[in-house]
């Protein structure tokens, strides 16, 4: 009896036909998305080709998100690979002598590892409130709150990697690429994606992850080998990693000139500067327009995080003025998300908003409002969600 990888071989050109056969609840939306793994309609909301996780049903899950419970973000479709075909080519004029060096998964697999928890965010995560909370346009994935995990990543040091392969004195940037196919959009082909890292920062904890949560990656989220850089908007964590450039020019891709960066009246006509660190959010595990009952105690939950630095305190509201603190379930730590709790008894039937927000170490709070930007990325600003009482 072959194993489920060998199956799903059979059918590396057909992601779709392997996550039906590997998963018999694979729902039918899985034909149209190019996702392996199955979503099911209570834990995932389809958008195009990625995935939402519902934010709500993460009140069952512990501090780290099961990997069949993770967001999916694919420009296109899963690529299904396999790790014995895999290479790690390192390349550019960044290298001593200009020489390419590749690594095989065997060979990655025997350096020293690192394991490190950190969230994934898609710099677009909340995107969906600038129209729904603001009243303003925005292009983009229409996300609501849940394009967010927690993961326990193992791998091994980029660091590391670079170092064996050569890098040279003057290398000023590094850029990951993956295996998937290349990025359409509007009849232009943008090239498979890809987005430069500054060398310090490539050499400071980024990770080229083969675990995820205990488990080799699956296909979804970067089979075999993907980067992680702890903190930074998700498309920093570039999946099916094939190749790396190591520049002694600066580099630039798509997705970081029009893409990922801020644009719009409060910013220069070129753009902010790319985006780098994720922002701070906190977010009620219930659904919006959850009903819950007057007069009986309730313990609201959820999950407050930041990228900037680890999460300090957590206020909620019921009432739109007053504030109290939440009670927070889990120590703050960089890279994380912690788990927050408070007690609420509705005294009125009726319509009620709650609030909740956050403040880092770093003296970063929730604003009221977040400033506008046309991709609607980071949105920071304190979620209104709505309940209603009976
Ligand atoms: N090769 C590749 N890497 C990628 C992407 C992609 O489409 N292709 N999407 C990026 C984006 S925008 C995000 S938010 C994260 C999502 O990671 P996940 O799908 O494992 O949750 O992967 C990033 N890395
Ligand atoms: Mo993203």
């Amino acid at each position: 009896m072959p194993d489920r990888r060998s199956l799903l071989k059979l059918f590396a050109a057909a992601p779709v036909a392997a996550g039906a056969l590997a998963g018999a609840a694979a729902p039918a939306a899985a034909a149209a998305t190019g996702i392996v793994k199955p979503l099911p309609p209570a834990l995932f909301t389809v958008r195009g080709t990625n995935a939402e996780s519902n934010f709500a049903s993460f009140h069952d899950t512990g501090p780290l998100t099961p990997a069949d419970r993770f967001f999916v973000r694919n420009h296109t479709s899963t690529p299904v690979l396999n790790e014995t075909d895999w290479r790690l080519t390192i390349w550019g004029s960044g290298l001593h002598g200009s020489r390419p060096v590749e690594f095989s998964y065997g060979q990655l697999r025997a350096l020293p590892s690192v394991t490190r928890t950190a969230f994934l965010e898609c710099a677009g995560n909340g995107r969906s409130l600038y129209t729904t909370q603001q009243g303003e346009t925005v292009s983009g994935t229409a996300w609501t709150l849940g394009a967010i995990g927690a993961a326990r990543w193992r791998g091994v040091r980029l660091a590391d990697v670079l170092r064996r392969a050569g890098v040279a004195s003057d290398a000023v940037d590094v850029m990951p690429r993956g295996l998937d196919d290349e990025y359409v959009t509007g009849g232009v082909s943008l090239g498979r994606v890809r987005r430069p890292l500054p060398l310090g920062k490539a050499l400071d904890g980024v990770i080229l992850a083969y675990e995820m949560n205990g488990e080799p990656l699956p296909y979804d989220h970067g089979y075999p080998v993907r980067v992680i850089v702890p903190s930074w908007i998700g498309i920093a964590s570039i999946k099916w990693v094939g190749d790396i450039e190591v520049s002694t020019a600066p580099l630039s891709s798509p997705w970081n000139t029009e893409n990922y960066r801020l644009f719009g009246a409060a910013y220069p006509p070129g753009g902010s500067a790319p985006l780098t660190r994720q922002t701070i959010k906190s977010v009620f595990e219930l659904p919006f327009g959850a009903t819950v009952e007057a007069g009986e105690p309730r313990l609201l939950t959820g999950r407050a995080w930041s990228g900037a630095a680890p999460v300090r305190r957590v206020e909620i509201s019921t009432d739109g003025t007053r504030w109290r603190p939440a009670r927070l379930r889990d120590t703050p730590r960089r890279d994380g998300w912690v788990r927050w709790t408070a007690q609420w008894r509705p005294r009125r039937a009726g319509e009620a908003v709650l609030l909740a927000r956050a403040t880092d170490a770093a003296g970063n709070t929730q604003p009221v409002r977040t400033v506008h930007n046309t991709q609607g990325y980071l949105f920071d600003a304190v979620v209104r969600h709505p309940v209603t009482v009976i």
